[in-house]
């Protein structure tokens, strides 16, 4: 007889961040894993985890709103169902449960890490193979200082961890983000391919103005300029600078992915688990933009071990023409699991055992989980 689910659990974990993380729109110092455990009849557990960013100020699902819709709507919904047909699952979600890709994107993981265990065999695999098992890695410079961003990328360029930088830019004026950006890049940018995100802080003539600067400094990848509604500007700037534009909290869906491009636009799509609603729906949208000859971009919602290693299976079965942005648990001061990735030149390894191929620790879990 095939295995049903019995049970989901959730936990709420906090982590502390090595140091403050600055974004247009909040201000990190600890990110909130919300982590699910899905127990099936054949004794198999599958994990999985869900991110978001500073509450409620990036998207629309917070951490206690991920666990109350697990815990709420889809677990009912799951429980008694056969554990192995991922795509009857999502289905199933997705005609009884509008929106809350966040918490899909857990249990769409903890499925996929449960029947590859079953099975024997990598999430990679079930995905349909990877490409390739060591995927580069660029590091977020987001001090708020650009003093010390610049000493932080001198650091990791001397130890060879990373070559390339995402600067934050959007929460201060024009003028200063300019500066910030352009001090970076005379200081690494002969070493190291500097990119800027936005995070949706122009309005649609500054980001004009901006990226024609930004393109003048050398910078390669401009990341979502305008607003995630302001799709004709995207598209006007991604057929008008010289750099690439990403477009990241303009696309979740491949219906987002198909408008976009039917619209015009030539830049690239930042892929990101949760925000498509797990490793395996993700990739919809990777095709879309695969089909209009657009690039991909492995996208992080600066998730911990777990989600990380659930985005890096989808994203190792896929040509990345910009590389991934999967350092989330290096920003994290501690883990919770007991074999964290391994993170060298510029890039990391997929874990090649059999489902995510990570284990909890749970004294860690233990010690981070917020008690209600
Ligand atoms: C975003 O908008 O890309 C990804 C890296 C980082 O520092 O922030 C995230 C969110
Ligand atoms: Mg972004």
């Amino acid at each position: 007889m095939s295995a049903t689910i019995e049970q989901l659990d959730t936990v709420i974990v906090d982590l502390p961040t090595i140091r403050p993380h600055k974004l247009s729109m909040t201000t990190m110092g600890c990110q909130t894993l919300v982590i699910l455990r899905l127990t099936r009849s054949d004794g198999i557990v599958g994990i999985g985890e869900a991110t978001t960013i500073g509450g409620l100020s990036y998207g629309v699902e917070s951490p206690e709103a991920i666990k109350s819709a697990i815990d709420t709507y889809l677990a009912p919904l799951l429980i008694g169902q056969a554990a192995g047909n991922v795509n009857a699952l999502v289905a199933l979600m997705n005609k009884c449960v509008r929106g809350n890709t966040f918490a899909k994107s857990a249990i769409e993981t903890a499925l996929l890490d449960a029947q590859g265990k079953a099975l024997g065999l990598p999430i990679s695999s079930l995905l349909g193979g990877a490409l390739t098992t060591k995927l580069p890695v660029l590091w977020t410079l987001a001090s708020g200082d650009t003093s010390k961003d610049i000493a932080e990328g001198e650091k990791l360029l001397a130890e060879g961890r990373h070559n390339a930088f995402k600067l934050k830019i959007g929460a201060r004026d024009y003028h200063t983000d300019m500066q910030h950006t352009r001090a970076i890049v005379d200081a690494l940018g002969d070493r190291a391919s500097i990119r800027v995100d936005v995070n949706q802080a122009w309005d649609t003539s500054t980001a004009v103005r901006g990226c024609a600067e930004l393109d003048a400094m050398g910078i390669d990848l401009i990341e979502q300029p305008v607003a995630a509604q302001n799709r004709e500007a995207l598209v006007h700037l991604s057929q008008h600078c010289r750099a690439a534009i990403l477009a990241d909290e303009a696309v979740a869906s491949s219906d987002d992915g198909f408008d976009i491009a039917r619209r015009g636009f030539i830049g690239a799509y930042a892929l990101k688990i949760a925000k498509s609603g797990g490793p395996a729906s993700v990739l919809r949208l990777a095709h879309v933009a695969q089909a209009a000859g657009i690039g991909l971009y492995g996208g992080t919602m600066l998730e911990g071990t777990v989600g990380t290693v659930a985005s890096l299976h989808a994203w190792s079965t896929l040509p990345l023409q910009w590389g991934t942005e999967m350092f989330g648990p290096l920003l994290l001061k501690d883990d919770i699991v007991e074999n964290p990735l391994h993170f060298s030149n510029s890039s990391v390894e997929l874990p090649q055992t059999p489902g995510l191929g990570v284990t909890i620790d749970e004294d860690k879990l233990n010690y981070y989980r917020r008690k209600e």
